[in-house]
């Protein structure tokens, strides 16, 4: 696997850091670089200090301007910073033309770090293909030609073809390293939809946890079901989507499926990548979307989760879906604070702390008031060649009645629209 950036300066395992932001906008603050800051600190880094600079647009060739770049450059000199960290996507003329100005430290960008903490996370073969294509495309328009990049890919240098520059065959080299990671990739994905199929063909409800990274997704999967996912205070903890089973009281079994966390601007290299198993999301037939109430960001947080979910669907497909908002870690906060009444006013909120336990009971009747709103009464007669669908509609159904005639089993049962639609052909009656 790719080689961590962080440590590829070679002085020390936790390079000290500055983070750097520029602002259009004077109400915000050092605190806005918190999140930048925890990225750091999850890549294994450590941030010593903050530069913002103020001003309406970025400088297009160093993103910061002359002045605030000898700041930069005294900083690290003073502070023996080794490594700078923009708050952005920059590009590979602007990362050139800062290393350049500010001396022997390394320049990287947000998204940079965001792929690298990927890159570590990753820990299924699926995972770690989708992290590998994301950071060769991110690559590709940064390759200088100069070897380096390369050797630090861990790839081989391809044959220079006839008139070649050695940047023109190091791109084809990348590409088509590209092209066979995703061949790959598709083999691997075509395992998960044949998986994800059987679910579905199963007529068991298929329910996704979604939302920012560090919520608590992991924590409220491993409350409700026992499993033992990692959870912990680290930024994408969980990359490769978990699927466990969950019994609710009064309607049986379902899955709940854990997925990888969402982050404001999101590298899309990333966002693509990771379609498939972002596809859980989208043929889940409940989202729940979990949201840390005691985070400063909580509407933030709310506003790119949104975003993303809906980037996943097909225009307005996205409205169909019942969707729960479970606002975890209410042991944080006192009382419910002014920021979240809006968001959570819903009459699908729901307060919880995942960790304690308390609301889990409110949540576990807004998931079954969900079920039962999409599943109807239905009378079924089976041929008895078919009596195996007994057994679906046991594990998967409320059964109420069941007759043994000539004609066939007769089976009352509240059952789902997807069992439902299965079982269409041998109904013979519904109570709507
Ligand atoms: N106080 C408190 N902490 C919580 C609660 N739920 C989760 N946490 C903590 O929040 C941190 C993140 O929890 P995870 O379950 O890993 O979060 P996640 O949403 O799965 O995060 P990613 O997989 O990284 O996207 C951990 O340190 C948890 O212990 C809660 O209800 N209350
Ligand atoms: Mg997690």
């Amino acid at each position: 696997m790719a080689k961590n950036i962080l440590h590829e300066t070679e002085s020390s395992d936790f390079p000290s850091a500055v983070l750097v932001a520029v602002y259009s906008d004077n109400s915000k603050n050092e605190d806005d670089l918190d999140e930048l800051a925890a990225l750091l600190e999850t890549a294994g880094g450590k941030a010593v200090a903050r530069l913002i600079q103020y001003r309406p647009t970025p400088d297009i060739a160093t993103y910061i301007g002359k002045g605030k770049l000898d700041e930069l450059r005294e900083l690290c000199e003073n502070e023996k910073i080794e490594l700078i960290i923009f708050d952005c996507e920059l590009s590979p003329s602007q990362i050139k033309a800062i290393e350049d100005s500010v001396g022997d430290v390394r320049v990287i960008d947000r998204t940079m770090l965001i792929l690298d903490i990927f890159a570590r996370n990753a820990t299924t073969n699926e995972g770690i293909l989708q992290v590998q294509i994301a950071r060769l495309k991110y690559t590709i328009p940064r390759l200088r030609g100069q070897g380096a990049e390369l050797s630090r890919l861990g790839g081989g240098i391809g044959t220079r073809g006839p008139g070649e520059t050695k940047l023109e065959s190091d791109r084809r080299h990348v590409k088509s390293q590209i092209a066979n990671l995703e061949e790959e990739l598709r083999s691997l994905e075509k395992r998960r939809t044949l998986l994800r199929r059987n679910r579905e063909e199963s007529g068991v409800v298929q329910i996704s946890v979604a939302g920012y990274t560090n919520v608590g997704k992991s924590t409220l999967l491993n409350k409700l079901t026992g499993a033992d996912i990692l959870a912990e205070n680290k930024l994408f903890a969980t990359l490769d989507p978990t699927t466990r089973k969950w019994v609710l009281p009064n309607v049986g079994e379902v899955v709940l499926t854990d997925t990888v966390g969402f982050i404001k601007n999101l590298p899309h290299h990333l966002v693509e990548a990771f379609k498939s198993t972002l596809a859980e999301v989208v043929f889940s037939d409940i989202i729940l979307i979990v949201l840390d109430i005691s985070s400063p960001d909580v509407r933030g947080q709310y506003e790119v989760t949104e975003e993303i979910i809906h980037s996943l669907f097909e225009k307005n497909k996205v409205e169909e879906k019942p969707v729960i908002y479970v606002f975890n870690k209410c042991d944080k906060v006192e009382g419910i604070p002014e920021e979240t009444l809006g968001l959570g006013k819903r009459e699908n909120a729901v307060f919880i702390s995942a960790s304690t336990g308390d609301g889990i009971d409110s949540l576990i009747e807004a998931v079954e008031r969900t079920i039962l709103s999409f599943k109807k009464k239905s009378v079924f007669l089976l041929p008895h060649s078919k009596a195996g669908w007994l057994d679906t509609l046991y594990k998967n159904a409320k059964v109420e009645s069941v007759d043994y005639t000539e004609d066939g089993i007769v089976v009352c049962a509240v059952v789902d629209e997807k069992l439902h639609g299965q079982l269409r052909e041998f109904e013979i009656r519904n109570y709507g």
